[in-house]
């Protein structure tokens, strides 16, 4: 059996997450940072150094400069083709094999949970994968590629931008209803790899606590989340998360 080789995970958060019948798991860009890709606020790289994610993941910047943000998310999307899921993503394939009802809500666009081989995925942010017309907000499959920089939309010839929901955007109404309801009702739910700071998705940790579930937050570093969760499990997700598959459901369940 390899050696637990982090923090011990509490008996008492053993026993209720073993005896859940629902479980809610929000994660951010920490979960996806052991598989190599840059979270979110990480120090930009190379070109982007002289940008701020926030000022380029807007629809004003990507007005203002629709070549920049679209080579943004093309160098990110790139990336992402290169990676593959961690242990992190792998154990919460495992927990949704066991757990009556589990919903994984990500605010992560990498689709890297789905390719673990997570089924019940709610994409609160989108994903850097699918591609949507600027003007009619449709996801666009196939383009003719004439160089254009953004690619224009073969249907209406405005530009095409990534499926990601932008600040000052709305979320997919459906999928924050859907990551809403399943959050007043869990008996537990899980806070992983987020900075806890985007809303509406930071709030659904509220809705758990005013459902009385316990909130568990994993995260190498304290968030605004951390001193009212009633667990902080401190260390990175790819470690503490198959040792809590490993406490609650045993060794055989960590894949
Ligand atoms: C909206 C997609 C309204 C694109 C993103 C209430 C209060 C205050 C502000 C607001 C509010 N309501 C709305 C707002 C405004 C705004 C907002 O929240 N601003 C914040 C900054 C204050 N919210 C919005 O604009 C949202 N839209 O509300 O619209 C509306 C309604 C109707 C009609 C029109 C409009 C839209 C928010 C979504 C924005 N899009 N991304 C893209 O990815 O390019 S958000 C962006 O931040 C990321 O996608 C990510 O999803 C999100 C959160 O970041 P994290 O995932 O937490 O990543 P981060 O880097 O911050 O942190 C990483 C964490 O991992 C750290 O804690 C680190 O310690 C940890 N970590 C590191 N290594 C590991 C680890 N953890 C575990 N293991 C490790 N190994």
């Amino acid at each position: 059996m390899k050696p637990a080789s982090g923090p011990p995970i509490p008996i008492n958060l053993v026993e209720r997450v073993r005896s859940a019948q629902s479980i809610v798991v929000l994660t951010g860009a920490g979960v996806s940072a052991e598989s190599g890709v840059p979270t979110f606020r990480d120090a930009q790289t190379g070109l982007w150094t002289n940008y701020r994610p926030e000022d380029l993941a807007t629809p004003e910047a990507f007005q203002r400069n629709p070549r920049l943000v679209w080579e943004w998310y093309a160098m990110r999307r790139e990336k992402v083709l290169t990676v593959a899921p961690n242990p992190g993503h792998r154990a919460l394939v495992a927990m949704e094999r066991v757990v009556r009802e589990f919903l994984l809500v990500t605010q992560n666009v990498d689709g890297l949970h789905q390719r673990a081989g997570s089924r019940q995925v709610c994409e609160l942010h989108g994903n850097i994968g699918r591609t949507k017309c600027f003007q009619e907000n449709r996801v666009i499959e196939q383009w003719v590629d004439d160089g254009q920089v953004p690619p224009r939309c073969p249907q209406c010839g405005g530009w095409l931008r990534p499926d990601v929901v932008w600040f000052n955007e709305a979320l997919p109404k459906a999928e924050l209803i859907r990551a809403t309801s399943a959050s007043r009702r869990c008996q537990v739910f899980f806070s992983v790899g987020t900075s806890a700071m985007v809303y509406p998705a930071a709030g659904l940790s509220q809705e758990a606590f005013e459902a009385r579930a316990v909130v568990v937050e994993i995260n190498p570093q304290p968030t605004p989340l951390t001193e009212r969760a009633h667990h902080f499990l401190q260390g990175p997700s790819g470690v503490i998360l198959p040792e809590l598959v490993r406490a609650v459901w045993g060794e055989q369940a960590v894949p």
